[in-house]
């Protein structure tokens, strides 16, 4: 966590507000593998990081509730008794989402006041959304011993992101977010809600993530519709979901559906089975495996769910142009944000400055590195 953030965060709260607040550190997080399988109740293989959003609560002694956007430096006011979402509110609708989802569930709330800023750069993949929303429902539990349960709490974070966002996302990131351990990755069930922790030893190479800076538009609307197309094909063969699903049984309806629809299912069908071969890899020590993977999983986002772009595809190619990279793909939603890479400890500095300037020359864009510490989920911070 950000200690020159915190303070700042708290020095604004104690100067707008005047009183000490609770503090809350919620991450962001990084996915080794398992990408749009999430909401097909299939697997994933996220972590928490080291940066995410850090929030200031505390309760209010007016009669209406005050949201301070360290970042942007904006504030917004409202009475608890007309939550509803906002036409193009941005970071208001993570908020108010979460309260009402809060209230839906018959819990009364009673004024509070908020400061929040992150150290995850918007749009990068890295899920500053679900830290927005953990740390809000996690500072109101604190706060008002509502006694939610952190399971009850990613639900409610997810439903506040259908309902008042409008993004029909899965729970893989909620749930890293708020249950991510230290030094481990997840591998996580997404019909259960079950993990298993693994501590990679990732031998001589190390984790990467490339920012394209960029996020192209749609990409909310590209996400609810693929999410449709898996709905929709599983309902054919009644299945609860596509994890439901064997290869022959959606090759059995292959000519009731479209090219596109196919190539889209039959990614997810193989992309769960790539996240359960992952985790052999890693239980075997299989690390150049595992980066196989991680490029299979890249190719099958890119040509059948289509959900890459042309500056992640770029970065993934000269990542395999490269040599010392033996594993590279897009990470999260897609149309942008970051490539996760398995590179040669020793090869780093090479790799970033010559990718660094082949990405300059061809978008005309500066692509940004980082390097990140698997970190534990949503917490007080003391
Ligand atoms: C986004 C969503 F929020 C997740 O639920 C997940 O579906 C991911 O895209 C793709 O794997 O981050």
């Amino acid at each position: 966590m950000n200690k020159l953030l915190k303070e700042k965060i708290v020095s604004t709260f104690l100067k707008i507000y005047k009183s000490q607040p609770l503090v809350i550190f919620s991450p962001g997080r990084i996915n080794l593998i398992g990408e749009h399988t999430d909401y097909n109740d299939g697997y994933v293989f996220p972590a928490a990081i080291d940066k995410g959003i850090i929030a200031a609560v505390e309760k209010s002694k007016t009669n209406y509730c005050s949201v301070y956007a360290y970042d942007k430096k904006e504030e917004y006011q409202f009475n608890l008794d007309s939550i509803e979402p906002i036409p193009n509110g941005g970071w208001r609708n993570y908020v108010l989402g979460v309260i009402s989802e809060i209230q839906k569930k018959g819990i009364g709330l009673s004024p509070f006041n908020i400061v929040f800023g992150g150290d995850i750069p918007g749009g990068a993949g890295l899920s500053s959304s679900a830290a927005l929303e953990n740390s809000i429902v996690f500072g109101l539990n604190e706060l008002f011993q509502l006694e939610l349960s952190k399971k009850d709490m990613i639900f409610i974070s997810q439903k506040a992101e259908h309902n008042f966002v409008g993004v029909k996302c899965g729970i893989m990131d909620q749930y890293a977010s708020m249950f991510g351990i230290e030094n481990n990755f997840l591998h996580l069930d997404c019909r259960t809600i079950e993990a298993k922790a693994y501590q990679i030893d990732l031998k001589d190479y190390e984790l990467l993530l490339i920012n394209t800076n960029v996020k192209h538009n749609l990409s909310d609307s590209a996400y609810n519709n693929r999410r449709s197309v898996c709905e929709n094909v599983s309902a054919m063969l009644h299945k609860k979901a596509l994890r439901d699903m064997t290869k022959e049984e959606l090759l059995s309806i292959k000519s009731k559906i479209s090219e596109e629809d196919y190539q889209k299912v039959l990614y997810v069908i193989q992309e769960i089975d790539r996240t359960q071969k992952a985790a052999e890899a890693i239980e075997n020590g299989d690390i150049k495996k595992l980066g196989q993977l991680i490029f299979e999983s890249h190719s099958g986002l890119q040509h059948q769910y289509k959900v890459s772009c042309d500056e992640l595809d770029f970065l993934v190619d000269k990542a395999k142009e490269s040599h010392v990279v033996i594993g590279s793909r897009m990470m999260g939603g897609g149309f942008g944000g970051c490539t996760i890479n398995l590179i040669e400890k020793d090869q780093i500095n090479n790799f970033t400055s010559e990718v660094s300037k082949a990405y300059k020359k061809k978008f005309n864009n500066e692509c940004s590195i980082y390097q990140v510490k698997l970190s534990n989920g949503t917490h007080l911070v003391r």
